[in-house]
């Protein structure tokens, strides 16, 4: 039985007594009981840091993180152990995140977009804000979009389905940030971000609200913005979708009063409590107004740690290397989905995606599924029953997925085949040379096989030789690979439409950052596997 029908049906017949029959339908319950129709469906809160490790969070077993908040909820909710993201840097991850589709199909490839690019994510793509707004939802988003900007904002949030938009269109180093404070009371930004010139850019709905962006201020003004949208929601007993990918633990942190130097941690620590706090801030808020046993919370983080900064960047933890490799470490990220009373607190080690997102809010709320070829699965087997789900396989794109190379490896159970690995430079300067820029793309045939669950920082290779009853898995996964690449489309590729040194907006440069102006280099592929 649907969960939530069921659950609004006892709802309403508490609230309406004599007036529900057997006959009344949902649609006439809204009508006669104006409340009963909000009931009705759930409200979705979905976090999303940025940069931010396997082995990074308080719960995860970090030493010195300082995160009360998420451990909260992991404590109190499920937690997932073997959660992907499908992309090792941030566009493509964030295309999938919110279309339930691999970033191949809809064109995030390669690498991320930059502020100059003309491309974003196509219009015609399904987000889970499009997917839920037909139902009634209010939605909004704040923090980082980075699914493109385009001419006169073509792709910003707002025409994608979001009411509400409060943030940094792309990524919050796109831009100078040498003279920029990050910490109170005047602590300069580390590094000097991207070499551009023009500087990063708050938006409110589709015009800039403040440029160059204030860090200090900024957690502050998104934890505003939650709790503005959900009172108001609350208040009209709207259903709604609160879409908070956000800047932290990204290069080069930041922090406002309330976190700078609270955690051990240093700057990445600090950013991460920032974060957290926010979190903090939106439970609450969810408490205050009464609707947080109706509304299902999902955090994860869009992609492994930028090693490359070294103790200024994350921790994969146990897992092999970072960000913009396909090693666990680049894409096997801390998820947890908490909905108190509804799910059950645990541990889930079934195996679920960001492409499945999508399908599990459409479920929940009785949305129609776009007509599309989804990726994604339904995860409401693993987050009522803590089933096995729907989920057999995962596939590894890496930053540059091409029809040639296709993906590098592929998830199948326990077993992970690696056909192609390459190092990158955003994991540099770990111990571990595989996970540098200067390990080259290497072919294997057979290919690597590791059991990630007894050896999940991939340090062992199963040879066949050695264990001949691993051919067969091995076959299992090819099968596997040639089915998925046969129903695999690339969409044509948004990155390529970047070439823009002389393309600008012909919108006030008031109203729109200046694209132009921000790509005055011209970027070749080095900087393309370097930025994101
Ligand atoms: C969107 O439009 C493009 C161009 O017409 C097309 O190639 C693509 O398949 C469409 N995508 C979807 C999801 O409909
Ligand atoms: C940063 O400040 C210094 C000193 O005020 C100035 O010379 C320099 O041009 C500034 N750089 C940028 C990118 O604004
Ligand atoms: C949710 O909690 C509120 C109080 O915070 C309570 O009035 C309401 O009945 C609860 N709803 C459900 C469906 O449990
Ligand atoms: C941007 O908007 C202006 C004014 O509305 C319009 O003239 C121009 O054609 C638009 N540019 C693009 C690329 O859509
Ligand atoms: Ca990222």
């Amino acid at each position: 039985m649907n969960f939530s029908s069921s659950r609004s049906r006892k709802f309403c017949r508490q609230e309406m007594g004599q007036w529900t029959g057997r006959w009344v339908t949902a649609a006439l319950l809204a009508l006669l009981c104006p409340g009963c129709g909000a009931a009705d469906l759930p409200n979705f809160v979905l976090l999303f840091a940025d940069d931010l490790g396997y082995g990074d969070l308080g719960f995860g077993g970090h030493p010195s993180s300082l995160t009360p908040n998420l451990d909260r909820l992991a404590a109190r909710g499920l937690r997932f152990t073997d959660f992907y993201a499908t992309s090792p840097v941030c566009s493509p991850s964030r295309a999938s995140l919110l279309t339930g589709r691999y970033q191949t199909r809809s064109g995030i490839y390669p690498g991320v977009l930059y502020p100059g690019s003309k491309g974003g994510l196509p219009l015609n793509e399904t987000t889970i804000a499009e997917v839920l707004k037909p139902l009634g939802y209010t939605t909004a988003m704040m923090g980082k979009w980075h699914l493109g900007l385009g001419a006169n904002g073509t792709y910003l949030p707002t025409r994608q389905g979001f009411d509400h938009y409060l943030g940094i269109p792309y990524s919050h180093d796109m831009g100078p940030c040498h003279n920029l404070t990050c910490f109170p009371p005047d602590v300069k930004c580390f590094g000097f971000c991207d070499r551009g010139v023009v500087t990063v850019p708050l938006m409110s709905g589709e015009s800039i609200l403040q440029q160059p962006v204030d860090f200090i201020n900024l957690e502050n003004s998104y934890s505003d913005f939650a709790t503005k949208f959900i009172r108001t929601a609350a208040q009209n007993k709207q259903p709604f979708f609160l879409y908070y990918p956000s800047h932290h633990t990204h290069y080069p942190q930041f922090a406002g009063w309330k976190a700078v130097g609270r955690s051990l941690r240093g700057p990445f620590g600090d950013s991460l409590l920032e974060f957290d706090s926010t979190v903090g801030n939106i439970l609450q808020t969810l408490e205050d107004t009464g609707v947080l046993n109706n509304t299902l919370i999902f955090f994860t983080a869009d992609n492994g740690p930028e090693l490359m900064r070294m103790s200024h960047g994350g921790n994969s933890g146990l897992l092999k290397c970072g960000k913009g490799t396909t090693y666990e470490g680049g894409m096997r990220e801390p998820a947890i989905a908490f909905w108190p009373g509804v799910i059950q607190p645990g541990v889930t080690h079934s195996l679920s995606s960001t492409l499945d997102v999508l399908p599990t809010f459409a479920k929940l709320s009785g949305a129609s599924l776009p007509k599309v070829h989804l990726d994604g699965v339904d995860m409401t087997d693993i987050l009522f029953n803590h089933g096995l789900g729907n989920r057999d396989a995962m596939f590894y794109y890496p930053t540059d997925p091409s029809e040639k190379y296709s993906v590098f490896a592929v998830r199948l159970g326990k077993y992970k085949a690696h056909y192609y690995t390459r190092g990158a430079a955003h994991s540099d300067t770990t111990p571990d040379q595989d996970c540098h820029m200067i390990s080259t793309l290497k072919q294997h045939d057979p290919p690597l096989l590791f059991d990630l669950e007894s050896d999940p920082s991939e340090n062992y290779n199963l040879s066949p030789k050695d264990h001949p009853e691993l051919v067969d898995v091995l076959q299992k996964i090819q099968d596997l690979k040639d089915q998925f690449e046969a129903s695999m489309v690339f969409g044509e590729s948004e990155m390529v439409k970047e070439q823009t040194l002389h393309w600008s907006p012909a919108v006030p440069h008031s109203a729109l950052p200046n694209p132009s102006a921000a790509s005055v280099e011209v970027r070749g592929t080095d900087h393309v596997l370097l930025c994101d």
